[in-house]
């Protein structure tokens, strides 16, 4: 996405995958400590085996670092529910550029000792410090989780649906994600996944994770009469079972992947108010016409969080500069950020301040400049190359 992770000049790169280990769980408090390298859908199942899950869940479970996943701040498809990292990492073991190890590896939810140092090292791309180890939080295992996949005629319909899931599902509400017909074209196409319900302009996944299923159920089909009955949704299905759950996720999980298979790829992952959400989409398919495969919306639309992807045969400088900056004005000129959920890395950095003051970028370099002097940690990264 941003090429955070991404050597490109000069770099050393250091591994974490041998660093997997749990180092403690308390099972009452559902505090998790483990060591970085530890990948995530295994962490998951290790807490499950215990009764909890991990606050965080997406796409690259399979595969992702929970250091990398604190050291980005990812957000991913719980976010809605459980918050960011921000609030879930209640300690961190970092090691410094000058070798020192900073243990502020405490599993305390209260402690307002000084400045909250860790908040310095999420989100920082590596750039800071190294992170080695975690102690994260863990929310307790839901006993029922319900999925539906609902088809809506337009936007307005996919933020009124959202409106009436808060209102009637609120406590129970676990994630709201969305994506246009054309992302459902490219996995039917190129991952050969099937539309479970009518043909829509837009689709969402509704999750929802509680306590009890009779009272779940009956609150999901109240919701589904309400939505259904009033024209919001037109189609839908329901999922309680682990194999048709999957199955409906993966239409939602596996988008990235259907992209990619449809030609270059250019991405973008920005924060907007959820009514302008899709305006940027529709705007980006009639200035790119022609010139694009693809221009299209999905993503978290619970959090605000829109990820537009435009595909084309192949890497064009032309299509780019018709891209960019324009997605990033627009961005900033509804106050929105121009990395959501995946960070500056390599290819966003220059482009920091269409979300952020100058000021900011200043602290921010000074913080670089007093914890990395010698610019070795990630070099290249987050921050822009010349002063702003
Ligand atoms: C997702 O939500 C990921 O699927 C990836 O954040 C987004 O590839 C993307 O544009
Ligand atoms: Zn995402």
């Amino acid at each position: 996405m941003v090429g955070g992770s991404v050597p490109v000049f000069d770099e050393i790169i250091l591994s974490t995958s041998l660093m997997n280990q749990v180092i403690s769980f308390d099972p009452v408090a559902g505090i998790l400590v483990c060591q970085a390298g530890c990948i995530l859908e295994q962490l998951n199942q290790y807490v499950e085996e215990r009764d909890f899950i991990m606050p965080l869940d997406l796409g690259a479970k399979g595969s992702c670092h929970i250091g990398g996943n604190v050291a980005t701040n990812a957000g991913g498809l719980r976010l809605l529910r459980y918050g960011s990292l921000r609030g879930t990492v209640l300690g961190l073991e970092v090691v410094l550029a000058d070798g020192l190890v900073l243990d502020c590896l405490t599993s305390l939810r209260k402690d307002n000792t000084g400045y909250d140092l860790k908040q310095l090292f999420i989100g920082s791309e590596g750039t800071l410090g190294i992170i080695t180890a975690i102690s994260i939080l863990c929310p307790q295992k839901p006993k029922a989780v319900n999925l539906a996949f609902l088809g809506c005629p337009g936007f307005s319909e996919v933020l009124k649906t959202f409106t009436t899931c808060k209102g009637m599902l609120g406590e129970i509400l676990s994630a709201y994600e969305f994506m246009d017909n054309r992302c459902m074209q490219l996995v039917e196409n190129h991952l050969r996944l099937s539309n479970p319900v009518t043909e829509n302009p837009f689709y969402v996944l509704i999750e929802t994770s509680g306590s009890n299923a009779g009272h779940d159920e009956e609150k999901l089909n109240n919701f589904l009469e309400r939505v259904m009955g009033s024209g919001l949704v037109t189609d839908g299905t329901v999922a309680t079972d682990n194999m048709k759950m999957k199955m409906l996720w993966a239409l939602r999980e596996r988008i990235t992947e259907a992209l990619s298979c449809d030609g270059y790829v250019y991405k973008y992952d920005i924060s907007l108010p959820v009514e302008k959400l899709y305006d940027i989409v529709l705007d980006m398919r009639s200035r790119l016409g022609q010139s694009a495969k693809s221009v299209v919306g999905y993503g978290h639309v619970g959090d605000g969080n829109l990820h537009l992807n435009v595909t084309a045969k192949s890497y064009s400088s032309s299509l780019l500069k018709a891209i960019e900056p324009y997605v990033y004005e627009w961005t900033a000129r509804h106050h929105g950020s121009v990395s959501a959920e995946h960070g500056l890395g390599f290819k966003k950095k220059d482009f920091i301040g269409y979300s952020k003051p100058r000021e900011a970028i200043l602290l921010m370099q000074q913080f670089k400049g007093m914890l990395d002097p010698k610019g070795i940690l990630n070099p290249y990264k987050t921050l822009p190359s010349s002063s702003c």
